[in-house]
């Protein structure tokens, strides 16, 4: 079990897709006849992207019991690779390699897959990419919405939809908005985020055209983790971050994943395979 390297970069900063890897993890016998759910951290570089990733795998390694995050606070914070600095660290895109099994409703399985994607600086392709194939993008932004990011955010989507004709297949969006200050004015989680998202939307025009794209939009914001990130000694344990982070962690986290369902079109993991490889082709080649 690891994360696997999907896309890569080459030297001459192309992309490659390594469409076995992907067959092998989509493709297994107890995944290419079950339903398929992406989950998706995009946005900028340096933000947390990965870091939070890490938090959906713990929710899942602690079989979404509800003290997975009352339990084991010293443990380290693995999976997706996360690192302090300024250097960017995850390029092009990256699966965890097992799917995360959950019940569907209907009683049957649903395979969750995790995508951490490569922050997306000038990178607009990949980021088109990861939003058509994503169940639910979390796209993450420091602070506020910043005009720039929704407009970048804007244009790939809109490259994605038109890449393949006769579709829209884009899904679930979440403006996960990371290091909130303003909690007096709207408070963390959802409710705060979908406040502040329709007064963003009242006066921008591209947000609203976003929001006819998506089969779902909202908006989660979330605390400041606290100081300890910067610290060498900081490996993401529990234990150190600010109590604030963790409950907002317990809000985000089982909220997206127990409504993977709604809103959303869970294809097989066959139908993702093909899907990937012919959204790769028709976007980055
Ligand atoms: N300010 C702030 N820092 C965070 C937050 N979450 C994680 N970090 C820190 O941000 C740094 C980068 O974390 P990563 O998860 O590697 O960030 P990333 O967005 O995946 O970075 P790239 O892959 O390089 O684009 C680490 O030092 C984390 O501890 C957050 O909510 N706010
Ligand atoms: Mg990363």
């Amino acid at each position: 079990m690891s994360a696997q390297q999907i896309i890569s970069v080459n030297t001459d900063g192309t992309y490659r897709l390594n469409s076995q890897l992907l067959q092998t993890i989509l493709t297994r016998e107890d995944v290419k006849n079950e339903r398929v759910a992406i989950i998706c951290a995009a946005g900028p570089a340096r933000k947390g992207k990965s870091f939070l990733l890490n938090f959906f795998l713990r929710y899942f390694q602690h079989k979404r019991s509800a003290d997975w995050l009352r339990v084991n606070l010293d443990e380290h914070l693995d999976g997706f690779n996360w690192t302090k600095g300024s250097e960017g660290v995850t390029t092009g895109i990256w699966l965890w390699s097992e799917p995360l099994k959950m019940s569907a409703q209907d009683g049957g399985q649903i395979c969750v897959f995790l995508m951490d994607t490569q922050g997306i600086n000038g990178n607009e392709n990949l980021l088109a990419l990861s939003t058509v194939l994503a169940t639910v993008t979390l796209y993450n932004s420091r602070h506020g919405l910043k005009q720039n990011d929704i407009e970048i955010f804007h244009a790939a989507t809109e490259r994605g939809i038109n890449a393949v004709e006769n579709e829209n297949p884009v899904q679930k969006l979440i403006f996960l908005i990371r290091d909130w200050g303003h909690a007096h004015a709207h408070s963390f989680g959802f409710e705060g985020g979908n406040e502040y998202l329709e007064a963003v939307r009242e006066n921008h025009e591209l947000n609203n055209t976003l929001g006819q794209h998506f089969t779902q939009l909202s908006s989660f914001l979330m605390p400041y983790p606290g100081d300890v990130i910067s610290e060498d000694d900081f490996e993401g344990q529990v234990k150190l971050i600010e109590g604030e982070f963790v409950k907002s962690l317990d809000k985000l986290i089982p909220g997206v994943v127990n409504e993977i369902e709604v809103n959303t079109v869970l294809r097989t993991g066959q139908d993702v395979y093909k899907r990937f490889n012919d959204y790769f082709a028709a976007l980055m080649q």
